[in-house]
C-alpha cells in the first residue's frame, strides 16, 4: 500500500503524484495541509513539514519506508517498481547520471528566479533580473533537450520532464498572469522549448493531476495571490 501525502497547488508534491500516475501504481492520495505542523505531521514529515511525503507499507521482502522530498520519491519509486510501469530514469549508469542533474538543474537555475519574478514588486527592478535569470536557465535546460525530442531525451518523457513539468506550468499560468511574462519564441533553443512544453501539455502528465481541468488555472492563479504581493513561503527563493 502507497499513500501519498501531497497539496494539490505544490509543484513538487505534483512530480512525485504525476511519477506515480505515469507509472500507473495504485496508491492511495492524501490531501495535508503542510503549513499546519501538528504533531502528527511532522512526525509523519519526518521533520520537514514539507509535501510531498510517499508513505509505503512493508511489502514481502520490500521493508516500509517513508520518502520525503519529491526528487527522493522519484528516484524511489522508479528502483522499487522496476518493469511497472514506464521507467522514469535511464537504467545505463551515464544516462542515469545525466538525468539525474537534470532532474536537480531547475532548483538551481529556474525555480528559484521563477519564485523572485513573482514576488518581485510588478515592474521593479529585482523582478527584470529575476526574469532574466530565469530565462537563462530555461534556455540552458531547453539547449540540453534531445534535438528529435519532443520530451527532454526524447520519444518518451522520464524523469526530468517531470520534474520540470509543474514548474513550467507555473511559469506559463501564474507569471503570465501575474507578470504578463511569456517565454520568448524566436531562436532555435526557444522552439525547441515550445516543443516541448506542447508535448507535455498534450500528454496526460498535467491533467492527471489538475483535478477540474476546467477551474485549475483560476484555482492555482487565486493560490498564488499573496506570492504575487511578495508573500508565500520563503525558502522556494533560494537556490539549491
Ligand atoms: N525540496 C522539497 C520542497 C517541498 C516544498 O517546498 N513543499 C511546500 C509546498 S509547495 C511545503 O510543503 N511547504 C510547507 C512549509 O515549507 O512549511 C521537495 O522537493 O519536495
Amino acid at each position: 500500500m502507497v499513500t501519498l501525502y501531497s497539496a494539490w497547488y505544490c509543484p513538487f508534491a505534483q512530480r512525485a503524484w504525476i511519477g506515480l500516475s505515469h507509472k500507473k501504481l495504485s496508491f492511495d492520495y492524501v490531501e495535508i495541509d503542510p503549513y499546519d505542523k501538528s504533531a502528527d505531521w511532522m512526525r509523519l514529515s519526518r521533520g520537514t513539514g514539507q509535501v510531498p511525503v510517499l508513505q509505503r507499507q512493508a511489502v514481502g521482502l520490500d521493508a516500509a519506508v517513508v520518502v520525503p522530498d519529491s526528487l527522493r520519491v522519484l528516484e524511489y519509486i522508479d528502483a522499487a517498481f522496476r518493469g511497472q510501469g514506464p521507467d522514469l530514469f535511464p537504467r545505463p549508469p551515464a544516462a542515469r547520471a545525466e538525468a539525474l542533474y537534470w532532474t536537480d538543474f531547475p532548483a538551481r537555475k529556474i525555480i528559484p528566479y521563477m519564485y523572485r519574478a513573482l514576488k518581485a514588486p510588478l515592474g521593479s527592478e529585482a523582478g527584470a533580473v529575476a526574469l532574466r535569470a530565469m530565462a537563462d536557465g530555461l534556455a540552458t535546460f531547453s539547449a540540453a533537450m534531445s534535438p528529435q525530442g519532443p520530451f527532454f531525451s526524447g520519444a518518451e518523457p522520464n524523469a526530468v520532464d517531470i520534474a520540470f513539468a509543474p514548474f513550467a506550468s507555473r511559469i506559463a499560468i501564474i507569471l503570465s498572469h501575474y507578470r504578463s511574462y511569456t517565454v520568448p519564441l524566436s531562436g532555435d533553443v526557444w522552439q525547441r522549448y515550445a516543443v516541448w512544453l506542447q508535448a507535455i501539455q498534450q500528454s496526460s502528465l498535467l491533467s492527471a493531476t489538475q483535478g477540474d481541468s476546467a477551474t485549475y488555472d483560476d484555482r492555482l492563479v487565486a493560490f498564488y495571490l499573496p506570492y504575487s504581493k511578495g508573500g508565500g513561503q520563503a525558502d522556494v527563493t533560494v537556490a539549491a
